[in-house]
């Protein structure tokens, strides 16, 4: 018999690559999606996979419509992506952020615990949850520092995976996924930004490109790899968090290198350091330890910053030289 999986948050960067990977896998995939006023299914369109996907419609601040979806779909196992997932906007949307990616959360496993225990489940946790490092390289075991509302928020959604875990014996897995980018990454991400920008000042479209800070450091890896992380972490027989990481840090300033390079053009030609883009508090820098994802899950990070910037400037060449 071929398993069922839940995702919330289909329709983003992770929902996308991780309905590809369970359809390949033969699983039924039900997605659970929120009502928008326009169409959000690009990416789902741009893998092909639309068509394959049964859509169950509700919101995580909606405690019925999250019970509603697990009694229809009854699924073994649970993804919990959707969020309100963009840093900058958690301190304009400090409330919201709350509610979906924190009690959103419990929401989720509430309904689980009710109507479908045998349900594994999956939380997308977060680098951000170390926010002002207390230790070099974080690791599961590195005390957290939130540094925004997003964070905050993630870290509640964090505990109450593992408080239900040990209240209530449930299979639920915690993965504290560092960045992961990818052509199907949203527009404001700072990867993104910059291989759109790319394209657009290669091909005549543009002529500046505006950022914040450059000198913030991030763990970058490529989101197609890190959704099989999330796969294996429900097919081991016990529950756990863990750290999924490329071990390698960058900052914002040699990414940006890194993408003009690929077309032949230097950054400090086309660069607006703007004050619009900068936080009111910064997470400077984040570098993981994925050991334990090696060790318990043998999953390893496949692809480099140079192959995933590369990949995502040849991508959007493409997008915005149909345009
Ligand atoms: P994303 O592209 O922003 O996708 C977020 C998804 O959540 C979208 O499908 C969105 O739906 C959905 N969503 C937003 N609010 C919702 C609500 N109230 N009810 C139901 N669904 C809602 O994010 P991502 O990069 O794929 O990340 C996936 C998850 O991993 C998120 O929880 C994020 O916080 C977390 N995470 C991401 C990273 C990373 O580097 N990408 C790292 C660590 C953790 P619409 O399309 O309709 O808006
Ligand atoms: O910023 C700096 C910015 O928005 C990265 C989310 O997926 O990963 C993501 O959060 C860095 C920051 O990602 C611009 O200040 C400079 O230091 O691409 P970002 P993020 O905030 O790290 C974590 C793990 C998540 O969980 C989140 O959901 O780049 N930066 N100038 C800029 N960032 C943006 N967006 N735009 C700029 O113009």
């Amino acid at each position: 018999m071929s398993k069922s999986a839940l995702i919330t948050g289909v329709t983003g960067q992770d929902g996308a690559y991780l309905a590809q990977l369970l359809l390949d896998k033969g699983y039924k995939v039900y997605g659970f999606v929120a009502r928008r006023s326009s169409d959000t299914s690009w990416r789902l369109r741009e893998l092909g996979i639309q068509g394959d996907i049964e859509f169950l419609e509700g919101d995580l601040a909606d405690a019925s419509s999250v019970q509603r979806a697990i009694l229809t779909a009854k699924p073994d196992e649970v993804y919990n992506l959707g969020a309100q997932s963009f840093v900058a906007t958690s301190w304009n949307q400090p409330i919201t952020t709350g509610v979906v990616d924190g009690l959103g959360v419990t929401h989720v496993l509430e309904a689980i615990r009710q109507f479908s225990p045998e349900t594994r489940f999956y939380q997308a946790s977060t680098s951000e949850m170390f926010g002002l490092i207390q230790a070099e390289m974080q690791d599961e075991s590195t005390p957290f520092y939130p540094r925004s509302p997003y964070g905050v928020a993630k870290l509640y959604g964090h505990w109450i995976t593992v408080n239900y875990r040990e209240s209530f014996n449930m299979h639920a897995s915690s993965g504290i996924l560092f960045n992961h980018e990818s052509p199907l990454r949203g527009i404001e991400f700072v990867t993104r930004k910059v291989t759109d920008a790319v394209a657009r000042i290669k091909l005549g479209k543009q002529k500046e490109l505006r950022l914040g800070n450059i000198d913030a450091k991030r763990d970058w890896g490529f989101a197609g790899d890190y959704v099989e992380a999330m796969w294996l972490m429900l097919q081991q027989d016990q529950p756990d968090d863990f750290v999924v990481a490329t071990g390698v840090t960058t900052s914002v300033r040699d990414m940006l290198k890194i993408a003009f390079e690929h077309v032949e053009l230097n950054y400090e030609d086309f660069l607006v350091i703007d004050p619009e883009f900068f936080r009111p508090a910064e997470v400077d820098i984040l570098l993981g330890n994925p050991a334990k994802a090696r060790n318990k899950l043998g999953w390893e990070p496949k692809t480099s910053l140079k192959e995933l910037i590369t990949m995502m400037v040849e991508a959007d060449l493409k997008r915005v030289g149909k345009e």
